[in-house]
């Protein structure tokens, strides 16, 4: 059945008369007219706390936003996608990143096959490999333990486990030292193995289809690198201390020359940026620790049971994505800025960047008509307080209006109380700034309770007015735990989910990222000189003809 358009739709009708009354709204006034709103307008589950009563809506447009939500079918569809329904419309795939960190035992039969089984039949070979490792007993060619873990993947390959042992630092372990080569750019990996001993190195080759350009490069080349250093012995015995393979491509395993003994599968039913919490989290596990790595599969399942279970209104993906609709729609928000007051959450943004626009970045519907609304906006994002002495001047008193998401952790993990202080201070305020804003009257009293001239007051007060009225929500945990951090990109994950709902697009394909990867491969043999021109013409408009010729001159 055809789904409607959005605009169609008798609860996005109600949402776009609710937006012409909401136009006016300041929340200071909404703040000043109602105390209890801090309360009411925020949530708690898995660990997490929402506090997304800075943005520029009410209690009845939560209550439009919620039924806009069912009339799209939000509850079915998340039915569907646990159940394991093939929602993936266009790869024709189920959509089961949910089943990865579902506890042993639990019964989930897809297709007659145990998911729930095949899940932790490979977790356990996680963990005696991991185990191994990090003891000391696995050992390199020459009979040392491995001191360093080289990840090569790209994309959903290597933005979550490199993000997450990034974010879990606290917790690794301290022989171990993580490495991650994703980029086709030589430098990545020379950076790499600038650092690295052949005898002690283990490379992961984190690849699911195995055929990707960028990885199987890396791959080449890091076993080229090592079988030159390797000291005298089969090859073949030498490789199988050094590189291990995550993948859902056994033939292509073999054929690179990994022992399939340390190969560690997944399934088509798990996304690329989805994926962390398979195998591909396998150099999270081997820094954390198996135990860990567990912690934070339980914090992301957490999050799948609030997301399952509590109704639309007091749901925390739900609740995200729905103000992020609002904003998006009615605030005509074209993107919305990530801003971790965390260090070590330093790469939380970037790892959103894909979830979130490589699933929600498409014009057209699930049946392949043009969407009739924006969709996704841009993410991006640094960690506070950086971003504040650079681009927060823009997001202030620039011309556009962008929603910003605060996250923050009470408690550090460090013993720098005072840091942590100033870092919250600087978190708070900010929000606070951004929702107040400062009028041309209080910057007056102020410039004039200086002694300033009235020229000058007047002179300067525009330029220190701050219009306020700008949306953000705040999250915050006790502490960044493993688990913790489990359920805060499950929420992201399941906020898009909503969102991708509602606009009707498919969240799970990226067809968008095809088109430029077979115009590399033609470019890329034009530029060895493996294919010339036909019939004396160049095959590319100036531009590029240009630029390809550039390039051949330099070479
Ligand atoms: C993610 C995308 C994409 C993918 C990479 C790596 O959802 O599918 O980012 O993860 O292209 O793919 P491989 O793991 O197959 O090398």
């Amino acid at each position: 059945m055809r789904t409607p358009s959005l605009t169609s739709t008798t609860s996005f009708q109600a949402l776009e008369n609710h937006a012409v009354q909401a136009e006016d709204w300041e929340m200071r006034d909404l703040f000043a007219a109602d105390p209890q709103r801090f309360e009411r307008l925020s949530c708690e589950g898995a660990g997490l706390f929402l506090d997304y009563s800075k943005n520029r809506l009410d209690g009845r447009t939560l209550e439009l936003l919620a039924e806009l939500a069912r009339e799209r079918g939000v509850e079915a569809r998340r039915d569907a996608m646990f159940a394991g329904e093939r929602i993936n419309n266009t790869e024709n795939r189920a959509v089961l990143h949910t089943a990865l960190r579902a506890p042993r035992g639990s019964n989930l039969i897809v297709d007659g096959q145990d998911v729930n089984a095949d899940v932790h039949a490979v977790l356990d070979r996680i963990k005696t490999f991991t185990d191994a490792v990090r003891s000391g007993e696995w050992l390199g060619h020459t009979g040392k333990p491995i001191t360093d873990i080289v990840n090569i993947g790209i994309g959903g390959s290597d933005l979550g486990p490199k993000m997450v042992v990034l974010a879990l630092r606290h917790y690794a372990h301290p022989r171990l030292k993580m490495h991650f080569v994703s980029n086709v750019d030589g430098h990545d990996m020379d950076a790499a193995l600038s650092q690295v001993d052949p005898e002690t190195t283990l490379f992961i080759v984190a690849s699911k289809t195995f055929t990707t350009a960028e990885t199987m490069m890396n791959a080449q080349t890091a076993r080229s690198w090592f079988l030159e250093r390797a000291s005298a012995q089969s090859a073949d015995s030498a490789l199988a201390k050094h590189f291990v393979a995550v993948s859902t491509n056994l033939e292509a395993i073999k054929t690179f020359g990994i022992d399939p003994a340390n190969m560690f599968p997944f399934w088509d039913w798990v996304g690329g940026r989805y994926s962390v919490w398979s195998a591909i989290g396998l150099s999270v596990a081997l820094a954390v620790g198996f135990g860990y790595f567990s912690d934070f599969l339980a914090g992301a399942h957490d999050m799948d049971e609030h997301f399952r279970t509590a109704p639309l209104e007091q749901n925390m993906p739900a609740i995200l994505a729905l103000v992020g609709f609002w904003n998006r729609e009615f605030l005509d928000a074209h993107s919305v800025s990530i801003a971790p007051y965390h260090q070590d959450l330093n790469r939380f943004p970037a790892y959103l960047q894909q979830l979130d626009m490589e699933s929600n970045g498409k014009c057209v519907t699930r049946e392949g008509e043009p969407v009739d609304t924006p969709t996704c906006p841009a993410i991006w994002g640094e960690p506070g307080t950086n971003g504040q002495h650079a681009y927060f001047q823009l997001l202030h008193q620039g011309t556009d209006v962008t929603p910003i998401d605060f996250i923050a952790a009470l408690r550090p993990a460090h013993e720098m109380e005072h840091h942590h202080t100033a870092l919250l201070a600087n978190c708070f305020a900010q929000s606070e700034a951004f929702m107040k804003g400062k009028t041309i009257d209080e910057v007056r009293a102020d410039l004039q309770g200086q002694g300033l001239s009235a020229e000058e007051v007047e002179r300067l007060a525009p330029h220190k007015t701050f219009p306020g009225n700008r949306p953000s929500n705040t999250i915050l945990m006790e502490r960044l735990t493993p688990s913790t951090l489990g359920a805060l990109i499950a929420l992201y994950e399941h906020k898009t989910f909503v969102q991708g709902v509602i606009w009707n697009v498919n969240s799970f394909d990226q067809w968008g990222v095809e088109l430029g990867k077979v115009l590399a491969k033609k470019i890329e043999a034009e530029l060895l000189g493996e294919s010339q021109p036909k019939d004396g013409k160049l095959s590319h408009d100036s531009s590029t003809n240009g630029l390809i010729a550039r390039a051949k001159a330099a070479f």
